[in-house]
């Protein structure tokens, strides 16, 4: 296999490369563990033997309120529904974590550790801004890595209709940009700018 670029998910295959999950470090509490089929490079199904947990953690406060009169107060924590799986590719370690959240809300969070991507660098060594020298002829390459999720989530069918509240200044005269409620009719209504005093792409 030739690799034209680093595509560890497309190219590697993130799901050939899931490794088998070990309690309690990878998944703690009530753990229920999974096996997941996957295929093999030529299309066949293959079973990869406990990558996938499920469990429930702690997240923090779910809400709380504080009578300021008689001074009660009433909270509750928040647990989280957490279904993961860890695909190691070369020098990591990816960990994928898809939270589910009391309040319907949905994350997906994910993590890498392990040991820095190097090169091999021939003559006097390297010194310059595209990589760190962590040995005389070895060097740790400057790199991002980006993420990217589409959810398709389709709850209780297809009549959905994806929205986004924004608070924005008021107006007296009409415009989109005061529109409290956007509805988005196509996928890319929902771009967002991260530009301060402009809320949503047209
Ligand atoms: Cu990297």
């Amino acid at each position: 296999m030739i690799y034209l670029q680093a595509f560890d998910v497309g190219e590697y295959g993130l799901g050939f490369s899931a490794s088998e999950l070990r309690s309690p470090e990878d998944c703690r509490g009530s753990v229920y563990s999974m096996d997941m089929v996957n295929h093999d490079m030529n299309g066949k199904p293959s079973i990869l033997k406990n990558t996938l947990c499920i469990f429930e953690e702690d997240s923090g406060m779910l809400w709380r309120k504080m009578d300021p009169i008689t001074q009660r107060v009433v909270s509750a924590r928040s647990q989280r529904l957490v279904i993961t799986f860890i695909a190691t590719l070369s020098n990591y370690d990816y960990q994928f974590k898809w939270l589910f959240y009391q309040d319907a809300s949905i994350k997906v969070e994910v993590g890498l550790s392990g040991i820095v991507s190097q090169n091999l660098f021939g003559g006097d060594g390297y010194q310059g801004p595209h990589a760190t020298k962590i040995l005389p002829n070895v060097v740790a390459q400057n790199h991002q890595h980006f993420f990217v999720a589409r959810l398709d989530t389709e709850i209780d069918g297809n009549k959905n209709t994806a929205s986004a509240v924004d608070v924005v200044a008021d107006s007296s005269t009409y415009h989109i940009h005061n529109t409290l409620i956007l509805i988005f009719l196509w996928e890319t209504n929902a771009c967002a700018s991260c530009l301060p005093f402009i809320p949503f792409l047209e």
